[in-house]
């Protein structure tokens, strides 16, 4: 019983995780094969060196729904190649509320994320 408990619970998680902004498939990873000696450890910080490109990530988009309060804001954007990203419209987080002090639903803006990892965040944001 507690098993399937578990077992679902890992699925939700799971579901959650894919969730977040995927239309495509991921694209197939190629793994380097674990070198010998070299324990891998938890190094997060270098899982994706070798998918992140160099640079910043921007986009042009524009707002369907802004809440400046809580530094959300949903933007219809185009496409984003750095993240294998269509053209579609979704929420993003301001890093800094502040940020979304002087837009409104209907601006178009240019637009920065954080990172490819942490794509849902948006570290700088203005009109065109
Ligand atoms: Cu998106």
């Amino acid at each position: 019983m507690q098993k399937t408990v578990l077992l679902f619970a890992g699925l939700s998680a799971f579901a959650l995780g894919v969730v977040a902004c995927s239309p495509k498939t991921e694209e197939p990873k190629t793994e380097p094969s674990t070198s010998m000696g070299d324990m891998k450890m938890d190094d997060v910080s270098k899982t994706d060196a070798t998918t992140v490109p160099a640079g910043p990530i921007t986009a042009v988009g524009k707002i369907t729904a802004i809440d400046a309060a809580s530094g959300a804001v949903t933007l219809d954007h185009g496409p984003i190649p750095a993240v294998n990203w269509d053209a579609m419209t979704m929420a993003f987080a301001a890093a800094d509320p502040m940020m979304l002090k002087d837009l409104k639903v209907g601006d178009a803006v240019s637009f920065e994320l954080k990172s490819a990892v942490e794509k849902t965040i948006i570290v700088r944001i203005q009109k065109q």
